[in-house]
């Protein structure tokens, strides 16, 4: 029966372009959200907003394990997610606007406020003027779709360019969704430009910063402290090779010139308000530090070591009239808060015993990277990132840790977290196939603010062996270390442990990154060939 084939392949092409004017719909509430956010702020645009809605809700096991199969590309996973959803979403609300009309759009225009809900509940929003990105987009989506789908369902009977054919305006569909989808295009493209050009003040007085010689340098990285072994870490991580974590979605870009530091709270007699030139011009120290980030799993990539040049925080804490706990001080947690939301906690104790915890300006000779937290950063020997490296830093408070839960410790992490002693074999690598002989097995072992003593190997279920330690740079870096060993053919596993500077031998006991981070041994398993 021809006339029945004829009418379902007409329902086939109608349902699909039923599915096409979502999928349009969706593009240009993008792109017109992308325009208004540039104009806005880009950081409340949908599909970050609703990535960063995603990432404030995400379990620590959930993130950890995002972190671990992703790495650093872990933010574009969760983007291009969205994206998926969104699409599947489209589709469905072109396929049910054909059906109603209303209600196509009206479902568009919901999605629009689920946008403006998570731009407005991020810890970084910018209050109201954050939800129209979302709900203007919204308006341009449901708009198109309403009137796409009227193309679709047009008054019944032929179209005056088909004759017998279908009941739809074939020609003004196609005119309005070619003209929707250029539009939006350029919309996006719009959009894209003006974000780019709110990051080219902060790039501007990047270049623009000349790091001053600081008053304290470091001592000179002592000879022997790398190790020329293929395979195994440099001594210095390079600003390029920096593992990076961080919940940003987009790099925060901020203006050196516009920037200030407040410093204020509990205990603080004379609260500070410092600019960028306040801060070079103090006398700043230059220190080698080895960062850890809490979710680096036993063997893994998240930890580096850079040259540091900052102000000490000691010293402005003094200033500010700030005593530590021992001292009869009032506030025992420091809160950093960074421009885009990140809250961080930090023992006031830690950072007033002597260690060199400072406010970072310079990483390796260069201004701090944007993505490292240009202008300036916390670091502070010892503990790791989540408890103490506030990049992009605007606010510090002086409180107490009954008082606040910072961001991740609302989400289960520990509120004080020192750097657990771990040792990493770099070389050979996991199921490498070396020759029988002399192998070198080499490694990386960091104890911060304590050091590390000795580092030892095991072959199978053998003796533990020392390894030769490489020179030690000081308590807070990590240091390199290489055992030559008699491989004999067959598979092996090689085990390594290290001893931190007081004597406390790297625990077997396996412990998961939440809530203080991992615990346990790192092993490779190799065959000798
Ligand atoms: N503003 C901000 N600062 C932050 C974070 C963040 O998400 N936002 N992450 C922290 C964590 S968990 C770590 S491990 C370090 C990582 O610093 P890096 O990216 O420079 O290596 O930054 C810390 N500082
Ligand atoms: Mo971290």
């Amino acid at each position: 029966m021809p006339h029945v084939k004829k009418f379902s392949k007409e329902r086939l092409t109608r349902g699909g372009l039923g599915a096409v004017s979502g999928l349009l719909a969706a593009f240009a509430a993008l792109g017109v959200a992308e325009v208004v956010a540039g104009v806005v702020r880009p950081q409340a645009g949908p599909v970050l907003a609703v990535g960063g809605a995603a990432i404030d809700r995400t379990p620590a096991a959930v993130k950890d394990w995002a972190i671990r199969s992703f790495g650093s590309d872990d933010k574009l996973m969760l983007q291009l997610g969205i994206l998926l959803v969104l699409g599947a979403l489209a589709v469905a609300l072109g396929l049910l606007g054909l059906r109603h009309r209303p209600a196509g759009a009206i479902g568009v225009l919901l999605f629009g406020v689920v946008g403006a809900v998570a731009a407005l509940t991020r810890p970084d929003t910018g209050g109201v003027p954050d939800v129209l990105p979302s709900l203007a987009g919204a308006a341009a989506g449901g708009s198109l779709l309403y009137v796409l789908t009227g193309r679709l369902t047009l008054a019944s009977g032929p179209a005056p360019d088909t004759a017998g054919a279908p009941g739809w305006d074939r020609r003004g569909f196609l005119t309005a969704a070619a003209a929707a989808a250029a539009a939006s295009t350029a919309a996006g493209a719009l959009g894209r430009g003006l974000a780019a050009s709110n990051g080219k003040e902060a790039a501007a007085s990047r270049a623009a910063v000349v790091l001053p010689a600081p008053a304290s340098p470091a001592t000179p990285v002592p000879r022997g402290a790398a190790l020329r072994i293929p395979g195994v870490s440099p001594f210095v991580t390079s600003n390029q090779d920096f593992y990076r974590v961080d919940t940003a979605l987009v790099v925060p870009k901020v203006d050196a010139d516009r920037w200030r530091l407040r410093l204020h709270g509990k205990g603080v007699a004379a609260p500070l308000d410092l600019t960028f030139r306040d801060l070079l011009r103090r006398e700043l120290i230059e220190r080698d530090i080895t960062l850890t980030c809490v979710s680096n799993e036993v063997g893994g990539p998240y930890v580096g070591n850079a040259r540091w040049i900052g102000a000490p925080l000691d010293d402005l804490l003094r200033e500010a009239g700030v005593r530590p706990p021992s001292q009869g001080g009032p506030a025992d947690q420091l809160v950093s808060r960074s421009v885009d939301g990140m809250t961080i906690g930090t023992p006031v104790e830690d950072v007033m015993d002597g260690r060199d915890a400072m406010l970072a300006v310079g990483m390796n000779g260069e201004p701090l990277p944007l993505e490292h937290g240009f202008p300036v950063r916390m670091v502070v020997p010892g503990l790791y990132g989540y408890v103490s490296a506030c990049k992009w830093i605007q606010d510090i408070e002086l409180t107490t840790f009954d008082a606040y839960d910072p961001y991740w410790v609302r989400r289960n992490w520990a509120r004080e977290a020192p750097v657990k002693t771990q040792a990493r074999i770099d070389t050979p690598k996991p199921f490498a196939r070396p020759k029988a002989g002399t192998v070198t097995v080499a490694g990386v072992a960091w104890a911060q603010h304590r050091g590390i003593d000795r580092v030892e190997i095991q072959v199978d279920d053998g003796p533990w062996q020392d390894a030769d330690l490489a020179a030690q740079a000081g308590p807070d870096t990590w240091r390199l270390w290489s055992w030559s060993w008699k491989a004999i053919p067959g598979s092996h596993t090689l085990t390594v442990r290290a001893t931190d500077g007081a004597g406390r031998v790297q625990t077997a006991d396996r412990a998961r990154t939440v809530p203080d981070g991992a615990g346990g041994r790192h092993s490779v398993v190799i065959t000798v060939d």
